[in-house]
């Protein structure tokens, strides 16, 4: 089938989208051998109700381990199955063309419709969609049956370890995996039944300039799908209008193939962060309509218009050098979080009043950034992320890389490349990170080479960076750090190093930062620090893992970021980690990870109100 260039479903005067949201059915597939026991059941074929299989209500969108009070799905590794009936209005047949899209199933999916396959994808937190015109009953009922497998091996990204444990009658597949978060799995993001006209707008997108005589420039790219010959394009065109948030419109043009151009904004409000501007996050409204005939502007009536699609467009500049990265010619500093998406019950399935509260949380910590740490999240997140002006590194779900094999290179281009794809036109969006504490001083100088140009091609509008912890001893050897605009270094002092030790903090972290710097004479970020607490444990002196130990170790890191800041290479700070989240099971991670600043239920440790001191003390000396 058709796919298309994944634009966020929306409706429209032209389209409609119908939400396929709520309580599916669910088979627990085999978890024992590594071949597909399921498949030649044909499970899809049949239906999961007449499959004499135990079926499970489960709540779409979520992570379906933490649903039920079974261990052994929880802790399940192989295939799941899960179905639902749907309807399609019958005024889509022929004049509309029906697509499904899926924001996120973790970590392969295979999709049917009404027994027929329609679509498979892999990689968790990335949207994909298949056009299912052809294979849907229009105004009847249609059975939609998705299998999620959640196995990693080693050409997975990320990258995981599967074992055969157990006799002939026994066996049972064991994952293994060195990344530190829950391996959650379901279907993680809305599934969307949505319409376009048969002559659609396909994809867009958007960057943008921000003078100093306060003039915006948008260049767009449009594309248009629907008809099979290439010579029909010219008989079609574009009329793209921006609006203020008054709802004036402040530019617009009609365009015609190849469907390109620009948009000039005379004094027009840029795109700031949160605390940089009263005003922080302000969007305007682009409005792109297709229309057949080759009338000018004068002349465009709604009656040839085939198709609209709207989106929100940030006007502002992002520029870097090593010395500092600018955004609208200002310097910046990142006061951040890495974060998971990851909550009790939910797992990692996508929950919009999760949502705000974050964010919420974020402003009130006087944050203005963080990373998407370890795998691309929601659309929903980057929208609002827009929205509030809190930035955005975006991170691709590499993380632990090893092995360096070829098809390994392959799938984390893909990964990349789905990635900024989807983000690429999010003024919030801030620069690419490619991996998370990857291993980058055996064999890997190929691989990032040819990982780091192929992404410089897709995108030259955002500073590349990734979280190393290479040993300082093994920097010189790091085959990763010369190639990236920032780099971005983990390390626990006071934690994993020199455990409890609180004066044994801010000269290593100096130091360190310093050493990258001059290794690389890059901009430098410390993208992870922290410590674990929890709240009923209290000791004086304080002690690792009580809530004064983590204040202290906070207070030590910003005497050292207070330094490094006098140095503008040195262009921010990233808490490891937001909230306390889900870890599989081990006994260094009773209850997980525990390094939040708030808990897992976004409550504040006290730690939350000593970072919260320092972010706005910090936003204050902008
Ligand atoms: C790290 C990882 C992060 C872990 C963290 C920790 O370096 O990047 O995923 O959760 O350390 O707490 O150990």
């Amino acid at each position: 089938p058709a796919t298309s260039g994944l634009l966020f479903p929306q409706d429209s005067e032209t389209r409609e989208v119908r939400s396929l949201d709520g309580i599916w059915q669910m088979v627990k597939g085999s978890s024992s051998g590594l071949t597909n026991k399921d498949n030649q059941e044909n499970l899809f074929e049949k239906g999961l109700s007449q499959s004499g299989r135990h079926l499970i209500p489960m709540a779409v969108p979520a992570s379906y381990n933490d649903i039920t009070v079974s261990r052994s799905l929880r802790d399940h590794v192989g295939p799941v199955w899960y179905e639902r009936s749907f309807f399609v209005p019958s005024s889509w047949d022929r004049r509309l063309r029906t697509w499904l899209r899926f924001g996120s199933v973790h970590y392969r999916a295979e999709v049917w419709i009404n027994g027929q396959h329609v679509v498979r994808h892999s990689f968790g937190g990335l949207p994909f969609e298949a056009e299912v015109g052809g294979v849907v009953n229009f105004g009847a009922e249609n059975r939609l049956t998705v299998m999620c497998d959640n196995r990693l091996d080693n050409l997975t990204v990320p990258q995981g370890e599967l074992h055969e444990d157990g006799g002939d009658t026994s066996k049972r597949t064991r994952q293994e995996y060195g990344f530190d978060f829950f391996n959650y799995a379901g279907i993680h993001r809305s599934v969307l039944l949505y319409s376009t006209p048969l002559v659609f707008i396909s994809d867009v997108s958007v960057s943008t300039e921000y003078t100093s005589r306060k003039v915006g420039i948008i260049k767009y790219r449009l594309w248009m799908a629907g008809k099979s010959t290439t010579k029909w394009r010219r008989n079609y065109y574009f009329r793209v209008q921006l609006r203020d948030q008054q709802g004036e419109v402040v530019a617009q043009q009609v365009i015609r193939h190849p469907f390109k151009g620009r948009l000039r904004v005379h004094h027009a409000r840029a795109w700031w962060p949160y605390l940089m501007d009263l005003e922080p996050g302000y969007l305007y409204r682009l409005k792109v309509e297709l229309f057949e005939g080759d009338s000018e502007i004068e002349e465009t009536s709604d009656d040839d218009r085939l198709d609209v699609y709207r989106m929100s467009v940030g006007i502002r500049s992002l520029k870097w050098d090593n010395s500092s990265l600018l955004l609208n010619g200002k310097p910046l500093y990142l006061r951040g979080f890495g974060r998971h998406e990851d909550s009790e019950i939910r797992g990692r399935g996508h929950d919009n009043p999760l949502m705000l509260r974050d964010f919420n949380l974020l402003r009130w910590i006087g944050a203005n950034a963080y990373r998407t740490s370890h795998y691309p999240y929601s659309e929903e997140s980057m929208q609002f992320a827009d929205e509030q002006g809190i930035m955005v590194i975006d991170e691709c779900s590499a993380v632990d890389l090893e092995g360096f094999h070829p098809g390994l290179l392959q799938n984390h281009m893909s990964a990349i490349e789905q990635l900024i794809h989807r983000d690429r036109n999010h003024p919030s969006v801030i620069a690419w990170s490619l991996a998370n504490e990857p291993s980058c001083t055996l064999k890997s100088a190929e691989y990032f080479k040819s990982l780091v140009k192929y992404t410089r091609n897709l995108d030259h509008g955002r500073p590349l960076t990734a979280a190393l912890a290479t040993p300082t001893a093994d920097a010189d050897k790091c085959e990763l750090s010369g190639l990236l605009d920032i780099l971005g270094f983990n390390r626990y002092n006071g934690w994993y190093l020199t455990s409890g030790s609180l004066d044994r903090i801010t000269g290593p972290v100096e130091t360190e930062a310093t050493m990258w710097r001059n290794l690389t004479k890059k901009l430098v970020i410390m993208m992870e620090y922290g410590a674990d607490s929890i709240d009923s444990y209290r000791s004086l002196p304080s002690l690792m893992g009580s809530p004064d130990f983590q204040r202290q170790l906070y207070s030590q890191h910003f005497q050292a970021f207070d330094k490094l800041r006098e140095n503008s290479w040195f262009i921010g700070e990233f808490v490891w980690n937001f909230a306390d989240f889900q870890t599989a099971q081990s006994y260094t991670r009773l209850g997980g990870n525990r390094k939040g600043i708030f808990t897992r239920n976004r409550q504040p440790k006290e730690v939350a109100y000593v970072l919260r001191r320092r972010y706005f003390g910090l936003a204050h000396k902008l």
